[in-house]
């Protein structure tokens, strides 16, 4: 089926028992933007079914049947961490047991053993050392351009970026032309967790708070990086909180058209000081997905990230709004110290079979969502 027919789809193929989406429907359907009330409607409606359908239909009208993965590779230089989030299992204080942090050498040779199947990108997210010098993520950076020219590095969320300008006392504009100048060609979407402040306090009182997030990624945007958003839900976040965070990505999207993908983060609370929180259930890991791509209209891309939400829940993610599952990502950290399940990598034969058995066409991607052209253990991308 073609993106036109798909969104040409009568209205009345739109069906529900709940009388709340009505008015919804109408407005998805032609294009009207969704404000906060119809925000809380969405989360609140228990018709995961036509929630689905209407996220669905926005999909499907800009992607048609395409679904995006990537071959990746994770590099967490380092787990030492001054922020001491609740919400989080990865990072120690320094000096505690089972810190590390690799050795320049190390970080690259490690970047090379994930090289197998040609990767297109390296995502770099980390702790927020106490002594480690800017330079140390500057050369982290450039020996990797040096060594692996054709990857993308996507590297540091917005609260690295914010930690390292304190650090080096630079402003973040200083910082960030020097890590373009470095390699760095974007930003993963990490940090944003949720932005109301009370939600913040409690679990992730140390680190920037929510505007500072969102004028980092604005600052990123106008400097000519593209970054990804994120969204940290099923802890202690309630519904408006969810809205709240939605909108505020929105208005800087508005303003910069600088993101690409939202990713909403399942919280996994094994290891961490919130482990008497339930996991997230299936129903909530959907609706993250299609009231995303419902509410963020001047979004690309929404990312349904396979390693979070388990294979299983990605792949029936295709159907509820996201167009993306990530990538191979061969070594995962962060969430497996907070008891994911998941596998710590997958191959890219197994991400396209589960989007090829969710009726969807695999599309393998760059970061910058280009078609990426595979002979023997390289790649070409479209330009
Ligand atoms: O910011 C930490 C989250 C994020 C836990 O841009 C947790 O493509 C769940 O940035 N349970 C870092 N989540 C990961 C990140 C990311 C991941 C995938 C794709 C992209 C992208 C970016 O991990 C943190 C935090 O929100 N996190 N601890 C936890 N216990």
């Amino acid at each position: 089926m073609t993106a036109t027919s798909i969104s040409s789809r009568p209205r009345h193929a739109f069906q529900t028992d709940d009388p709340r989406l009505e008015p919804i429907a109408d407005k998805v359907l032609s294009g009207t933007r969704l404000d906060y009330e119809d925000g809380l409607a969405l989360y609140r409606s228990p018709d995961i079914l036509a929630v689905g359908w209407l996220a669905n239909w926005v999909r499907e009208k800009l992607h048609g049947d395409v679904a995006y993965f990537n071959v990746n590779r994770h590099i967490n230089p380092t787990n030492v961490c001054v922020a001491s989030c609740r919400l989080c299992a990865f990072g120690r204080k320094k000096d505690t047991p089972g810190t590390y942090t690799m050795a320049l050498e190390e970080a690259w040779q490690a970047a090379g053993a994930g090289y197998t199947e040609a990767v297109t990108e390296f995502h770099i997210v980390g702790g927020l050392h106490p002594d480690l010098p800017f330079q140390y993520f500057m050369d982290l950076v450039s020996g990797l351009k040096e060594r692996f020219p054709k990857v993308h590095i996507k590297a540091f969320t917005m609260v690295e970026v914010a930690f390292l300008a304190k650090r080096a006392k630079l402003t973040i504009p200083e910082v960030l032309e020097r890590m373009k100048a470095a390699g760095v060609d974007s930003c993963p979407g990490g940090g944003a967790e949720i932005f109301a402040d009370r939600v913040r306090h409690i679990i992730c009182d140390h680190k920037i708070d929510g505007s500072e997030w969102l004028e980092t990624a604005r600052l990123a945007h106008k400097a000519g990086l593209r970054s990804n958003a994120t969204m940290l839900y099923g802890h202690i976040e309630n519904e408006e909180d969810r809205v709240d965070h939605l909108l505020k990505l929105r208005a800087v999207q508005d303003e910069t058209a600088g993101f690409q993908t939202f990713i909403p983060l399942a919280f996994h609370p094994d290891n961490t000081p919130l482990g008497h929180l339930p996991r997230t259930t299936g129903m909530l890991d959907v609706k993250q997905i299609a009231v995303g791509r419902l509410m963020l209209d001047n979004f690309p891309h929404i990312k349904s990230y396979w390693q979070m939400v388990t294979p299983k829940m990605a792949q029936i993610s295709l159907r509820f709004g996201a167009d993306d599952i990530d990538g191979t990502v061969v070594e995962e950290k962060i969430y497996h110290d907070a008891g994911a399940t998941t596998p710590q990598g997958m191959r890219r034969a197994e991400l396209e079979r589960l989007i090829r058995e969710a009726g969807r066409v695999p599309f393998e991607r760059d970061t910058m969502y280009r078609a990426v052209t595979r002979s023997e253990d390289s790649f070409t991308i479209a330009v």
